[in-house]
């Protein structure tokens, strides 16, 4: 199955973070088709912090969503994620964006991801990879999910990923 995963870092050296991340998703048998550029992205509804490095990749994934789940957030655990402070710094971050066409909500986790269409560094970078990809419920590409979003926050283009 297709997935896309959004990738963010605001401490220590988030290009290294991102790219670290990739290495380690890819390692687990998630394999990494493509990724895009990197980004630097003004903080979006966290209280005051440094700015991100944001990218999406798209890769193919055997494993069911629950179980991609636990992967990332091992991934982010062995990368020194502290989550005592749920909306605090992070050196690396790895949401799922999109699996397939697969709708889900449970808990622990919704796919497509609820913020999907609300934030410029996510569309942004996956606009690049797939800009006619289509949200599994709402059908709109995400082209159009970006030329309709409302946040307006900075997304800079930063290096190839
Ligand atoms: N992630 C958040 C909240 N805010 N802002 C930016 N720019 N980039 C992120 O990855 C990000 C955010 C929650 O995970
Ligand atoms: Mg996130
Ligand atoms: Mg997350």
């Amino acid at each position: 199955m297709k997935v896309y995963f959004s990738l963010g870092s605001n401490l220590g050296d988030r290009v290294q973070n991102l790219r670290r991340a990739l290495t380690l998703i890819d390692l687990e048998g998630i394999r990494i088709l493509r990724t895009s550029s990197f980004y630097e992205t003004a903080p979006v509804k966290v209280p005051k912090q440094p700015w991100f490095m944001n990218c999406v990749a798209e890769g193919r994934a055997r494993l069911p969503p629950p179980s991609l789940l636990k992967l990332a957030q091992g991934i982010e655990r062995n990368m020194g994620r502290d989550r005592r402070r749920s909306k605090g710094p992070r050196m690396i971050d790895i949401d799922i964006l999109l699996f397939g066409d697969t709708v889900l909500q449970t808990p622990k986790l919704t796919i497509p991801h609820q913020r999907i269409g609300g934030r410029r560094f996510v569309l942004i970078p996956l606009c690049e990879l797939s800009e006619g990809l289509r949200h599994p419920v709402t059908q709109r590409t995400v082209r159009d999910m970006l030329a309709c979003t409302h946040d307006r926050s900075p997304v800079i283009w930063c290096c190839r990923g």
